[in-house]
């Protein structure tokens, strides 16, 4: 499975891909971070499809159009807040990358990318999180044929660093 999933440093709203994702809030209707860029490159369109949701689960996904974007699809999953640990937020963490991946296996996107989901302002651990997002998306990849190609988008080196360590650390071939 590693030869599908590849880690890079960059911004997501720059990727060429099917689709990228979105570490959205529940209401779905924009942020700071990684959401209020997408926002911003995707343009006013992007809000407007985002307001006939109604909003999204914590660790539920829901995908709209890209509009603006050069990735066709934006998928929006609500990470979990950190609390500690004791509020099942490794599972819900585990449950957005499957419920996107779901969802690009749905739209039939073969190209997917992720950005660091909870570990900025909901300050999730960052190589808990890390390990949470490779082990789930290997899983996922090992049981599905699409997405053939899956991406870590991380903002900054030390975030990619995380990444690369718990790709390394995969048991799986
Ligand atoms: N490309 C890739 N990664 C980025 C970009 C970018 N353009 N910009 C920031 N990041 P955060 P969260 C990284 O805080 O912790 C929003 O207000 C960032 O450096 O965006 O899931 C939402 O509306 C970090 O590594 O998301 C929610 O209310 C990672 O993306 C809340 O923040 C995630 O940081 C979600 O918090």
């Amino acid at each position: 499975m590693k030869d599908r999933i590849q880690v890079i440093q960059g911004d997501i709203t720059r990727q060429i891909c099917d689709a990228i994702v979105n570490a959205a809030n529940t209401s779905l209707l924009g942020g700071g971070g990684v959401d209020g860029a997408i926002h911003r490159a995707a343009g006013p369109d992007l809000l407007a499809e985002c307001r006939t949701l109604y909003g999204c689960e914590t660790g539920k996904a829901k995908i709209t159009k890209g509009y603006r974007l050069p990735a066709r699809y934006v998928i929006h999953t609500p990470g979990p807040i950190w609390h500690g640990g004791d509020r099942n937020e490794s599972a819900l963490l585990a449950s957005c990358y499957r419920s996107c991946l779901e969802l690009a296996e749905a739209n039939g996107c073969q190209t997917v990318c992720f950005p660091s989901i909870s570990t900025g302002v909901y300050h999730f651990p960052l190589n808990q999180a890390a390990g949470i997002a490779i082990e789930t998306i290997a899983a996922f990849l090992a049981s599905h044929a699409a997405p053939a190609q899956v991406t870590m988008v991380c903002f900054d080196s030390r975030t990619k660093a995380a990444y690369d360590q718990a790709l390394a650390a995969l048991t799986r071939p």
